[in-house]
């Protein structure tokens, strides 16, 4: 009797194995799973029904044939019921949901913010805080306190945003005024860099764009001077560029610093092709320096004491230098990209370059 229910079983099994490969959609799934499952019509429902008709040692082996039977239907079903119900939102189109998903590719940081992170860490581990400020400033932290005189081009509305309706407010011009804050509020020794948006009203061009990206590097302290200065910013071009770069600081002018100097670095490209050449002896044809040699990345200079004094430091005990760079020039500079509108177009062949 026993043989003759395995027999059964193994042609149920068989038919249930057909029935389940000619399957079409969901529908047709759920009422095989009907035939098979329900508990009185059912196929296993109704070889159970006839475990009572076994004698008392037979029992156990037709027991665990039945359910050996329904684990393998249940099994089959639900891997089938997976498949089918993945496709609902396909269409009804079979799909098979153990293949690898497609590959999303990875992002990584725009070229500006990279640089101007790598920046941040650098002043970080020389021991300088990171200040970031807002874009609308008042125009006396923008202009006034940092001694850019009332009558000065970049106070004029063809050069700077200027706010309808707030006339004391303006898109900062560059990233000063927070520092301006941050003398305002703490007292020396100061150690800060403010990097940011900084905004001008010029026309894009290769080398300008009306929103653009500084940073700006303040110390304030007892007994500062150019020499401090000059360590610092050799520390930081040797780190950021290449150690093996020379600095040249040429005399320049900017109202917020006295003594000013604008600073050129040996240029990495044609310098590391002429090892143990003279620094600054450009190669005639180099197309990061047009063979002149140097290239100028910052400006820098002595706080001027005024500044201090408009912000609440007394300059007869305090001094302290300062020093920009535009981020974008840099980046360009480093990168080799000779068009300052190539990093707003976010074209991702040309952003996945730079490592
Ligand atoms: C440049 C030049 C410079 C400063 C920025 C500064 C800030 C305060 C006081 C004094 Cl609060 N100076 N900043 C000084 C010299 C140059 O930037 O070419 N930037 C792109």
């Amino acid at each position: 009797m026993i043989d003759e229910l395995k027999k059964e079983i193994e042609g149920a099994r068989q038919s249930f194995v057909h029935e389940l490969e000619s399957i079409q959609s969901p529908e047709q799934l759920a009422a095989l799973k009907e035939r098979c499952l329900s508990r009185k019509k059912g196929v296993v429902g109704q070889f159970l029904a006839r475990l009572k008709g076994f004698l008392p040692a037979e029992k156990p082996l037709a027991g665990q044939a039945i359910n050996q039977f329904k684990e393998f239907i249940e099994t089959a079903l639900s891997e089938a019921e997976l498949a089918h119900g993945a496709t609902a939102a396909t269409g009804g189109e079979w799909l098979d949901p153990s293949l690898p998903a497609s590959e999303l590719p990875l992002g990584r940081l725009h070229l500006i913010a990279d640089i101007q992170r790598q920046i941040e860490e650098l002043f970080q581990n020389l021991g300088y805080e990171i200040a970031y400020g807002p874009e609308v400033e008042l125009e006396d932290y923008n202009f006034t306190k940092l001694n850019i005189p009332e009558h000065h081009p970049a106070r004029d509305e063809q050069d700077t945003f200027f706010l309808e309706g707030f006339d004391d407010l303006v898109l900062r011009t560059h990233t000063s005024p927070m520092q301006v804050r941050y003398m305002l509020e703490h007292k020396p020794p100061l150690k800060i860099i403010s990097p940011g948006k900084a905004f001008r009203k010029d026309d894009p061009d290769a080398t300008h764009s009306p929103c653009f990206h500084q940073v700006e590097g303040l110390l304030v302290d007892r007994g500062i001077h150019f020499s401090h200065l000059k360590g610092t910013l050799e520390a930081f071009c040797r780190s950021f560029f290449d150690p093996g770069v020379s600095l040249r600081f040429r005399p320049g002018y900017f109202p917020f610093t006295e003594p000013s100097a604008e600073v050129d670095i040996s240029c990495f490209m044609c310098s590391s092709q002429r090892a143990a050449s003279t620094p600054g002896r450009g190669k005639p044809d180099c197309r990061v320096c047009k063979g002149s040699g140097w290239l100028e990345i910052l400006g820098s200079g002595m706080v001027h004491p005024q500044v201090l004094r408009n912000c609440g430091i007394d300059p007869e005990v305090y001094s302290g230098f300062a020093f920009g760079m535009g981020i974008e020039r840099v980046a360009m500079i480093k990168f080799g990209v000779p068009d300052l509108r190539l990093l707003y177009e976010n074209d991702l062949r040309l952003l996945g370059q730079f490592g």
